[in-house]
């Protein structure tokens, strides 16, 4: 006779063929996913996600971030529901598992409660999350920031993409603009299932990731005035080379983070040139410093240096330079109950697991705001992600889901 909770498994095929089924939508150039938020791809992937959910038999709320809340009723009409969340968006150039994993293994958990029969006290809800990434609308994580009170829900609405579009009027236009207050909602837990999107548990070869803290971070966003003047004719002593300045700050982060090590990262992923012409010295360069850390000391440290030093390199070259910064938040510790949960459920079902902290941000984080939180990590191939070649196994997705599966209802409790 199995001990109770041995054969509470998922169904790996299920959640394999509802990840592939969702990475149709909004494909990429190169076999990962293109599905930005507030597109219309991001609206047809909600929609599907939404049709599956109530095919399970859950209930959905949505608020005026347009955050999808999808719930299955606990036994104990008092009890506050215990969350599983992440989010559907990807980068441009995103790939098939990232955040999608979490959203989809949500919903593997309830259907695989629904095969084996099992009401639990509290209800469970699997959230989607707007805007985890960032790519369009920054900052990273933003909907969760608006629910947590780091954002208002105005500044959230004036939030421009490299094309002027408002996020507001992208939402409202995509048609998901809820009626649920944000924030109102109260969490006994929660919990995010995501792929590490670094080396370490392939490294390491261990299936789960006990994820015991999440790095913090800056985003530093520069903006650099040159005169525009021809690439040419202009002699090399006459020029106010906004991009040569560019290049040597970016030269400096990456000094800073070196001088840091271990644990400290720092560069760039989005630079703009205007006029971005081949033949035009650049008379405006604006591009975001992405520096993070576990340690305060240290990313706050990183901060101050950059933003002494940058002012520096561009005084040295006539450049102006100004910078605000646009995404930020620190070092977290996730809840302790919830961290044992997750070991616990991986020591139960006989997985390999290691305690890590996350690289990459989360919404956890700023869930870990207003409720105990925390996450589990599974690998990915060569620890790449946010590249259209970001690849997990089967059987990775699986284990991390059947440990969700445990740690949720060890927290939901299981109705009498
Ligand atoms: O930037 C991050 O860490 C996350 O992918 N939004
Ligand atoms: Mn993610
Ligand atoms: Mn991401």
């Amino acid at each position: 006779m199995a001990a109770p909770g041995e054969n509470m498994r998922v169904n790996a095929d299920r959640l394999w063929d509802t990840l592939m089924d969702m990475a149709k939508i909004g494909p990429g150039i190169a076999g990962g996913n293109n599905r930005q938020t507030l597109t219309d791809a991001d609206a047809e992937g909600r929609r599907l996600f939404q049709t599956w959910c109530e095919a399970a038999g859950l209930s959905m709320g949505v608020d005026t971030m347009g955050n999808m809340f999808m719930t299955r009723e606990g036994t104990d009409p008092d009890a506050l529901p215990v969350y599983i969340g992440s989010h559907l968006d990807t980068q441009p150039t995103g790939g098939k598992y990232d955040g999608v994993l979490g959203v989809l293994a949500g919903l593997e958990v309830v259907r695989s409660l629904n095969d084996l029969g099992i009401r639990t006290k509290h209800p469970i809800v699997v959230t989607n999350w707007t805007n985890e990434e960032g790519a369009r609308f920054a900052p990273a994580m933003l909907a969760s920031g608006v629910f947590a009170g780091i954002h208002t829900q105005d500044y959230a609405y004036a939030r421009k993409d490299p094309e002027g579009k408002i996020f507001g009027e992208e939402l409202k236009r995509i048609g998901w603009v809820g009626d649920e207050e944000v924030g109102a909602r109260k969490m006994h837990a929660y919990f995010e299932y995501h792929i590490e999107q670094g080396p370490i548990l392939e490294a390491e070869e261990k299936q789960i990731g006990v994820v015991t803290h999440c790095q913090g971070l800056w985003w530093l966003e520069f903006t650099l005035t040159g005169r525009e003047a021809h690439t040419g004719s202009t002699p090399m002593n006459l020029r106010v080379n906004a991009g040569l300045a560019m290049s040597r700050i970016l030269e400096m982060v990456q000094t800073v983070a070196m001088e840091n090590q271990p644990g400290a990262v720092g560069g760039v992923g989005q630079v703009f040139f205007s006029p971005n012409s081949r033949n035009v010295l650049p008379g405006k360069v604006v591009f975001t410093v992405d520096i993070r850390s576990p340690d305060q000391a240290k990313l706050d440290g990183m901060r101050a240096r950059i933003e002494a030093e940058a002012p520096r390199i561009c005084e040295a070259l006539g450049v102006g330079c100004s910078v605000e910064a646009v995404g930020h938040f620190d070092p977290v510790t996730f809840d302790p109950t919830l961290v044992a949960s997750v070991r616990k459920a991986a020591e139960d079902l006989g997985y390999s697991h290691m305690n890590i902290i996350s690289g990459a941000g989360h919404d956890a984080c700023w869930a870990a705001k207003v409720a105990p939180a925390t996450m589990i990590m599974c690998p990915c191939v060569g620890g790449l992600s946010h590249n259209e070649a970001e690849e997990i196994s089967r059987e990775w997705a699986a284990a991390g889901a059947d440990v969700l599966l445990h740690a949720v209802i060890e927290t939901a409790g299981i109705a009498e």
